[in-house]
């Protein structure tokens, strides 16, 4: 039985394991991170730990969890040590991450955590809280106010249970304290993800004490960011693999892919960490490489999680392995050009490869399933804003109504042999319920999803084109399966 991975056996691990290159014992809090995960473990955390090792700052991270105890529970039995293991076909680098200084878990103390974001020395507060943490209106025009925890975070702002309830609280007791402001970098993949972060908490704000909506404008600055990194959820395979190889048990463990890259707008009102140290991106303005990424990587992730999903692919990489779900990529990518290029100057096809070649790393298995979960939040940025633009040029996009199609088919349940799989979405039941509807034709399906508030732009529900067009991919893939359907239209 291998020992389990702590401060005292550290010394003891093979030298093949890379360690924290600092005193990451005696480094104080800089920073909160809220919604630890895997990501977080593999991407903040990562540049964070290599931030501190090349500096003299104190940046170890206060993470929380807005839910479950899992990360807590496993990491403090670890001394919050663990391992993070980079692979591609042809190498592994393991290395031991030292950046974290506890877990709270929110609902089991919320006031730790508004405490935690209250301390005068967390300089910047972190998210990854997922696009649906954000709880904004449809069409994301700010806060939604009649969301059950919004209006809980209201009522009970002492436990709050929502990023926004947290940050407002922390912002207020700040405020009376005299305290200084922090910086908000949400690392979550919206467009203008920190702006719309900043309305939602000035929109809360303005309802608890307008002279609190006043200070946060005043005193924190909302950084706008860029995060991208391939980082499947672990499998006990992994962990069990791990141990056997090196002797140590981690059970926290993350995997991910060698790439990694962070921007962050540079707009900075308090201490700005020197994450350039780590490689990190300190920009004027993030917006075109949020769209280009969101656009060509997270785009295409999606396109391959649905079609590849109802075909019946588990991994991204098996999916993007069919050159049939492959030359789908590669024209999805020729329309994201035309929709950015008029924008920016870029090397698109460059890019568009080197995203291809990642989705194509075997060592990570990353589930269709996985990348297929909350829809409706993800494709209005991924895909319905381009086929938008593409429609307001005179352009009916033929890849991207395919992936509106799958979508559309993910929905109603089945993969095309007929083998069930959950639909996880915080619009489920309406969604399903539209989809799976037997008695109605998809003509009618579409024209009630296109119903439903602030999903779809104002251009695709205004066009006849767009809508037959995703409708005949709907027969198509439920008649012919996803293969056929591609094959007759490529
Ligand atoms: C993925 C992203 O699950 C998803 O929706 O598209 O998590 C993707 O892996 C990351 O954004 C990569 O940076």
């Amino acid at each position: 039985m291998s020992k389990l991975l702590s401060h005292s056996c550290v010394a003891e691990i093979s030298p093949l394991i890379a360690r924290p290159q600092y005193d990451y014992k005696n480094r104080k809090p800089g920073i909160v991170h809220i919604g630890i995960g895997a990501f977080h473990k593999a991407h903040q955390a990562s540049f964070t730990d290599d931030m501190m090792a090349q500096c003299d700052g104190d940046y170890k991270i206060i993470a929380v969890s807005l839910r479950s105890a899992k990360n807590r529970d496993l990491l403090k039995q670890q001394d919050y040590l663990y391992t993070a293991i980079e692979r591609s076909t042809s190498t592994e680098h393991a290395r031991i991450i030292g950046a974290l200084e506890t877990v709270l878990v929110a609902p089991e103390n919320p006031q730790a955590v508004i405490a935690a974001l209250t301390k005068p020395e967390i300089k910047v507060v972190t998210t990854t809280i997922t696009e649906k943490g954000y709880c904004l209106l449809p069409g994301n025009t700010g806060l939604n106010m009649d969301h059950p925890d919004i209006q809980q975070d209201l009522a009970n702002l002492n436990s709050p249970k929502t990023m926004i309830g947290f940050v407002a609280k922390a912002c207020l007791n700040r405020m009376e304290q005299g305290l200084p402001g922090f910086a908000f970098i949400s690392c979550d993949n919206l467009p203008d993800n920190s702006h719309l972060a900043k309305k939602a908490i000035i929109d809360f704000a303005n309802i608890v004490n307008i002279e609190l909506a006043q200070w946060i404008e005043a005193n924190i600055s909302f950084c706008n960011s860029m995060v991208d990194r391939i980082v499947p959820a672990v499998q006990d395979k992994d962990i069990l693999d791990h141990s056997s190889k090196y002797q140590y048990l981690d059970n926290a463990l993350v995997t991910s892919e060698p790439f990694r890259q962070w921007v962050i707008e540079d707009n900075f009102k308090t201490e700005r960490p020197p994450w350039d140290l780590a490689g990190v991106l300190f920009v004027n303005n993030v917006a075109q490489y949020e769209k280009l990424k969101l656009r060509y990587l997270n785009g295409s992730h999606s396109a391959l999680a649905y079609l590849g999903k109802l075909s019946g692919h588990k991994y991204i990489h098996q999916a993007i392995a069919n050159k049939h779900l492959h030359q789908l990529v590669v024209s999805l990518m020729e329309e994201m050009k035309l929709s950015l290029h008029k924008q920016m100057a870029f090397d698109f096809d460059a890019y568009g490869a080197t995203i291809i070649d990642r989705f194509s790393n075997q060592e990570i298995q990353y589930e269709t399933q996985q990348v297929a979960t909350d829809g409706s939040q993800k494709l209005p940025q991924r895909i319905f804003a381009p086929l938008a633009e593409l429609y307001s040029q005179g352009h009916v996009s033929q890849p991207l109504c395919f992936v509106v199609a799958a979508w559309l088919c993910y929905l109603q349940g089945k993969n095309e042999s007929g083998a069930s799989h959950e639909i996880s979405d915080p619009l489920a039941d309406q969604l399903t319920a539209i989809m799976s509807d037997q008695a109605t034709s998809s003509t009618a399906k579409l024209e009630k999803m296109i119903e439903i508030e602030g999903l779809f732009p104002e251009e695709i529900k205004q066009s006849a084109f767009v809508q037959i067009n995703i409708c005949e991919k709907i027969c198509a893939i439920n008649t012919s399966g996803v293969i056929a359907a591609l094959q007759d239209h490529q």
